[in-house]
């Protein structure tokens, strides 16, 4: 391409070809669904309709179980991990090639900002194909014995905060160690699910060896309950990871569950405090707040308290909400009503159970589901906005003297997914971490993801762990 040439910016909504339809991934290629009704994916940001999607009824879950039983059976599980290993490389490639038409697609059926897809959703997604590419043929490292064996079908569920990176990391791991997949995508957010399966199809994936179901609740449902999948694995709220839990009770499936998180950011005296100011804006608006493992509570050293909130207040007050595809956009849009509402309720309870609360001027657009930046002061522990998970742009804070009640306050919660220390002292990261109940624990820095590392949480935010060497276990016999 000559340089005078006009080459669409990333940002651009023309470089993605959005079909008005689109069917179920079954064995390999798209097909109607024989039992349920089409639904609509719109745009959070505008509420245009995107594209028209198939639900998939109960049947044809039945039938997309069936497709890559066959595939383990008769091409995948006996197939040998180097050549698996091409498979993933290739997928994986693909992935960086078509990233800047993902991207836009995640911002546009999600509403998070493109400069969060772009820079670290797609990314990292093709990171987690590479690195679990490599893992295809050294699966005796993996911690699961000297011959480990797949164990079958795996049905997938995942939420709609991070539509591509959750199914990165649900199939990237169980093709690697050689089981077959049926995913189902969020009801809100299909859309970067379909083009993986057209990628699947770029990189003549054996038909039945990745299936994707498109659908609600119910679809979800069917495949966590089908009796010939083999293993379980959930990303969402820990209210459906509990009716999960209960419905596998009594079988011989193996499950893992990610679910939700109220994680402590705590901030010590010492802290760096330009970096800290970032950590913690990046902690909970990052994604719109929609993160498991964000830092919904803040706990600040109180003799750091009034700088912190003086300095977090200016910092919120440039953070510009808007368009996903604006490459300047911080914060984009909420994901769907039903999640606006749920954020505009707990900030209610916030404000009538006493906290203070504050957000700087800004201006929403009138189309689509927005919600200012916001910050709680005079929280107390009680308060169910320090409590609950609210899933959207909003921070309570806390303050504390000593680090044994910052511990104290950081576990007082029923979850036990991240946390992040902010402190100059080496020691005390260490002993922090010791003390946190946190599967994941971040010091000086904050949301930061990487293939190799296990994630997942203690408590009620769920049990096994994926990335890193731990995440093949849960697709391995023992
Ligand atoms: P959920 O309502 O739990 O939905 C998650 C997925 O489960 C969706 O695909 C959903 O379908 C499906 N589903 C709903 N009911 C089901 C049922 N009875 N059986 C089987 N599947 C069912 O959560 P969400 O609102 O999408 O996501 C937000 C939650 O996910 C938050 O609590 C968050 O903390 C958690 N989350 C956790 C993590 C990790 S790694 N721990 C990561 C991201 C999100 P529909 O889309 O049609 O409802």
């Amino acid at each position: 391409m000559s340089r005078f040439e006009y080459a669409p910016a990333p940002e651009s909504r023309a470089i993605v070809d959005i079909k008005s339809s689109y069917g179920l991934f079954i064995n390999g290629a798209f097909t109607e669904a024989t039992d349920g009704k089409p639904f609509k994916t719109i745009s959070p940001a505008s509420e245009e309709v995107l594209a028209e999607v198939s639900e998939a009824g109960p049947a044809d879950v039945d039938r997309a179980v069936r497709a890559a039983r066959k595939a383990f059976d008769k091409v995948w599980g006996p197939m040998a991990g180097r050549d698996r290993a091409k498979y993933l490389f290739r997928i994986a490639r693909l992935i960086q090639e078509r990233a800047r038409e993902l991207a836009v697609l995640e911002s546009l059926d999600n509403g998070k900002p493109i400069r969060e897809s772009r820079d670290v959703d797609i990314p990292l997604v093709a990171a987690h194909f590479f690195y679990y590419a490599g893992w295809a043929d050294k699966l005796e490292y993996a911690g699961a014995g000297e011959n480990p064996q797949p164990l079958g079908v795996a049905g997938q569920v995942i939420p709609w905060n991070f539509p591509l990176l959750m199914l990165a990391w649900k199939i990237a791991p169980a093709l690697a160690a050689g089981n077959t997949v049926v995913l189902k995508p969020a009801e809100t957010t299909p859309l970067t699910a379909l083009m993986f399966a057209e990628i699947c199809q770029q990189a003549d994936l054996p038909p039945g060896v990745v299936n994707i179901v498109t659908g609600a609740g119910r679809t979800g449902q069917a495949l966590v309950e089908h009796p010939d999948v083999d293993k379980v694995a959930f990303t969402g709220s820990t209210a459906v990871g509990r009716a999960i839990a209960k419905s596998v009770a009594g079988t011989n499936k193996k499950v893992t569950l990610e679910l939700g998180g109220k994680a402590a950011n705590i901030v010590f005296e010492d802290a760096p405090i330009d970096q800290t100011i970032e950590g913690i804006v990046n902690g909970i608006f990052f994604n719109q707040g929609h993160v498991c493992c964000a830092g919904s509570r803040l706990l600040v050293q109180e003799s750091v308290y009034d700088e912190v909130l003086a300095r977090l207040k200016r910092r919120m007050g440039s953070l510009r909400v808007g368009d996903p595809l604006d490459k300047n956009t911080d914060i984009g849009a909420i994901n769907s009503p039903a999640q606006l509402a749920k954020i505009r309720e707990l900030s209610q309870v916030g404000e009538d159970e006493g906290a203070e609360r504050w957000s700087p001027e800004c201006e929403l657009p009138p189309q689509g589901y927005w919600f200012p930046p916001t910050v709680f002061t005079g929280v107390s522990q009680a308060h169910r906005i320090a409590r609950e998970e609210i899933f959207g742009p909003v921070l309570s804070v806390l303050t504390f003297r000593t680090p044994a009640e910052a511990v104290e306050k950081a576990n007082n919660t029923p979850f036990g997914l991240s946390a992040g220390v902010w402190t100059d002292k080496g020691s005390r990261i260490l002993w922090m971490a010791n003390q946190l109940r946190a599967g994941v624990v971040w010091a000086n820095t904050f949301n930061r993801f990487d293939p190799t590392s296990p994630f997942g949480g203690y408590k009620e935010s769920g049990y096994g762990r994926e990335g890193g060497r731990h995440g093949l276990e849960a697709y391995l016999a023992h």
